[in-house]
C-alpha cells in the first residue's frame, strides 16, 4: 500500500506550467535520403524540450484530447507508470480527456480490442511491475491495412493521439504509423516512449530505456545470491544466461554490480573475430587455472545473443533468415527442416551449421519473432558452452594439463526481472515519460518519441522533451529486404562501461571478487534507493 502511494519525482520542467523550446531541425543517423524519401512528412523535425513556464502560461494548443496507449513487445518494469504519467498528464490538460488501453499489443489496435482507463483502474497499477493493465504483444505494425482498420476504431473513439510504449522495432512502426496518419490528414498523432531491458535503445537523445535499471538489479540481487552459494558450497560453476537480445549490456551492468569470474561480451567476441572453440577455450582455461589453486568454483555470464556475434555463426545465421523467410520454403513446407536447410546452404554456411549439434540446430532454425529476429531466448547457449567446456576439460585431463573437478549448474535469467516491481529510478523515469508524452500530444506533435535527459541528476534536474524517430533511423537488412529502423545501440568497446570492466575482469576471474548487491531499495538514503546503473552512471561521467 505504501509502495502504491509512493508519488513519483518529476523533473522542474514537467511540473507545474510546461512550455516548449524548440532546437535544431535533425537529420536521420544513416542513409538520409532514403529515410527521407520514405518519411517525408516526418523528416527532419527539429528535438524539443520542456521548460517551467517564465510567465506562468503554458503554450499547450490540444488540451482536449482523448488518448489510446499501447504496450508492445517484451514486458519492462516501469510501464504502468508511463501509462500513469500519461493519464494524469492528460487530466491535468482536462478533466473530461479519456485514455484508452488498446489490449494485447498493436494487434488491440487492429483488431478493436480496448478498454477505458479510468482513475480507478490506474489507481491499482501505480509503482507496480508488468504489463497486465492492458497486456503486450508482438504483432509488427505494418500493412496498409493495419492502419486503416486501426483509424476506424480510433475516430469511433475520438481518440486524437496513439502513445506506443516500445523498443526499437516498435518504435520504428510508431514512426510508420504516424507518417501515414500525417500524410493522409486524419489528425491521429502518433507518440512512441523508450521502452526494454535489453538498454539497446539508447543514442545521443536516449540515455536509457526504461526498464534496464531495475531488470539488471534483479537479475544482479540473484546472481550474487549464487555467487554466495557457489563461495560458499565451493563445487560448482554456474554459468548465467542473460536475457538482452543482441546487445551484451545486461550481461555487462550485472558483471560491473557483482564481479564475477566470467563475463562474455558479444560484440567483443565479434570484433575480435573469434570462433566458438576460442570462447570455450577462455573459459576452460579459466576453470583449469583456478583448479589450480584448489577452486574448483565459479561463475559465468553469457549474454543471450552470444551466438549470433561469433562471426561464422552470424554469416550461417543471416542466410538462414534469408532461406527461412524465402517463398521457396513457404512453397516447399518441408517436413524436416534441418535436412531441407542443409541442402540449401551455401558452401561456406553449410558445414558450420553440420557441425552444430542437432538440438542447437533445431533451437537456431526455430520460429523468427514478427520483426524477423531470431529468438535467441530460446536457444540454450549457457549448456552448449558447458557441455564444450566439459568435452575439453576432459582432453586436457588426459594430457594433464587439468588436475581439478568440473560441475555445471545451469541459469537463465530473463523472465524473472521484466515485470519486477520497477526500482525508484523507473518509477520516476517512467511516470515522467508518460507525463512529457502527455506534453508532446498537447503541442500537436506526432513522429515523437517521449525523452528523459540528465538522468544521473536528481529527478527535479532531469530534462524532458521529445526527439523525432526519424532522427534515429538508418537502413538495415531485415527479412531480406532492406528497411528503415532505429539503429540498435550495441556495447561500445571502447566506452567507459566495458572499459572499466576490462581492466578488472583478469583479476576476477582469478581471484574470488564477488559482490553481492541484494535486493532493490526503495526507502533509505537517496545514494542506494535511486541510484541507477553503472552503464548510466560511467557513460554519462563527462
Ligand atoms: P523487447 O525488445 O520487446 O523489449 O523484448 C526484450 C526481451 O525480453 C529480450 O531480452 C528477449 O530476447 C525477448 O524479449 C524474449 O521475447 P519473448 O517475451 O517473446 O519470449
Amino acid at each position: 500500500m505504501a509502495r502504491a502511494n509512493y508519488q513519483p519525482k518529476l523533473p522542474k520542467g514537467l511540473q507545474g506550467t510546461v512550455t516548449l523550446k524548440e532546437g535544431a531541425p535533425t537529420q536521420s543517423v544513416g542513409d538520409q535520403d532514403e529515410i527521407k524519401n520514405l518519411f517525408p512528412n516526418t523528416y527532419g523535425l527539429p528535438l524539443v524540450e520542456f521548460v517551467p513556464s517564465a510567465d506562468g502560461k503554458s503554450d499547450a494548443t490540444n488540451t482536449s484530447v482523448n488518448v489510446g496507449v499501447i504496450l508492445s513487445g517484451g514486458q519492462a518494469p516501469g510501464g504502468h507508470n508511463v501509462i500513469s504519467g500519461l493519464f494524469d498528464g492528460i487530466k491535468k490538460l482536462n478533466p473530461n480527456n479519456k485514455l484508452y488501453g488498446f489490449l494485447l499489443g498493436p494487434g488491440g489496435l487492429v483488431d478493436h480490442k480496448y478498454v477505458e482507463l479510468t482513475a480507478e483502474v490506474i489507481d491499482e497499477y501505480r509503482n507496480t511491475g508488468g504489463f497486465d493493465i492492458i497486456g503486450s504483444g508482438r504483432t509488427k505494425l505494418e500493412e496498409v491495412d493495419q492502419f486503416e482498420s486501426g483509424l476506424k476504431i480510433l475516430k469511433e473513439l475520438n481518440i486524437n493521439a496513439v502513445v506506443i510504449i516500445g523498443g526499437d522495432d516498435s518504435n520504428t512502426n510508431a514512426c510508420v504509423l504516424a507518417e501515414y496518419y500525417l500524410a493522409k490528414g486524419t489528425g491521429v498523432q502518433v507518440i512512441g516512449c523508450p521502452k526494454t531491458i535489453d538498454g539497446d535503445l539508447k543514442n545521443d537523445q536516449i540515455e536509457t530505456s526504461f526498464g534496464f535499471d531495475t531488470a539488471t538489479k534483479t537479475y544482479a540481487e540473484l546472481i550474487g545470491n549464487i555467487e554466495r552459494d557457489a563461495n560458499s558450497a565451493k563445487k560448482y560453476w554456474h554459468f548465467i544466461k542473460l536475457m538482452g537480445r543482441s546487445a551484451s549490456h545486461i550481461a555487462l551492468e550485472c558483471a560491473l554490480e557483482t564481479q564475477p569470474n566470467i563475463c562474455l561480451i558479444s560484440e567483443e567476441i565479434q570484433e575480435k573475430g573469434q570462433t566458438l572453440d576460442d570462447v570455450v577455450t577462455y573459459i576452460a582455461q579459466a576453470v583449469a587455472d583456478r583448479a589450480a589453486e584448489g577452486k574448483n568454483y565459479g561463475v559465468a555470464l553469457i549474454p543471450e545473443g552470444l551466438i549470433e556475434f561469433i562471426p561464422a555463426v552470424k554469416k550461417l545465421i543471416a542466410e538462414l533468415n534469408d532461406l527461412l523467410s524465402s517463398p521457396e520454403y513457404a512453397a516447399d513446407a518441408p517436413a524436416d527442416r534441418i535436412e531441407w536447410l542443409n541442402n540449401k546452404l551455401s558452401a561456406e554456411n553449410a558445414p558450420v551449421f553440420a557441425s552444430l549439434p542437432r538440438a542447437f540446430a533445431e533451437q537456431l532454425t526455430g520460429e523468427r519473432d514478427p520483426h524477423g529476429n531470431v529468438q535467441v531466448s530460446l536457444i540454450e547457449t549457457e549448456k552448449l558452452l558447458s557441455q564444450m567446456v566439459a568435452k575439453k576439460l576432459e582432453q586436457w585431463k588426459a594430457e594433464g594439463r587439468f588436475k581439478g573437478k568440473f560441475a555445471a549448474q545451469h541459469h537463465f535469467f530473463g523472465y524473472e526481472g521484466r515485470c519486477a516491481a520497477p526500482s525508484n529510478f523507473d518509477a520516476d523515469y517512467c511516470y515522467s515519460l508518460g507525463v512529457s508524452a502527455s506534453e508532446l500530444i498537447a503541442r500537436g506533435k506526432t513522429g515523437y518519441m517521449a525523452i528523459v535527459k540528465n538522468t544521473t541528476a536528481p529527478a527535479d534536474q532531469w530534462v524532458a522533451g521529445g526527439v523525432p524517430i526519424t532522427m534515429m533511423m538508418n537502413m538495415e537488412r531485415r527479412s531480406g529486404k532492406m528497411k528503415p529502423v532505429i539503429r540498435k545501440a550495441l556495447v561500445e568497446l571502447d566506452g567507459a562501461p566495458f572499459k572499466t570492466f576490462a581492466s578488472q575482469r583478469d583479476e576476477w576471474k582469478k581471484n574470488t571478487c564477488y559482490l553481492y548487491p541484494g535486493p532493490i531499495q526503495y526507502w533509505g538514503p537517496s545514494e542506494v534507493c535511486d541510484k541507477t546503473t553503472e552503464t548510466l552512471r560511467l557513460e554519462q561521467q563527462k
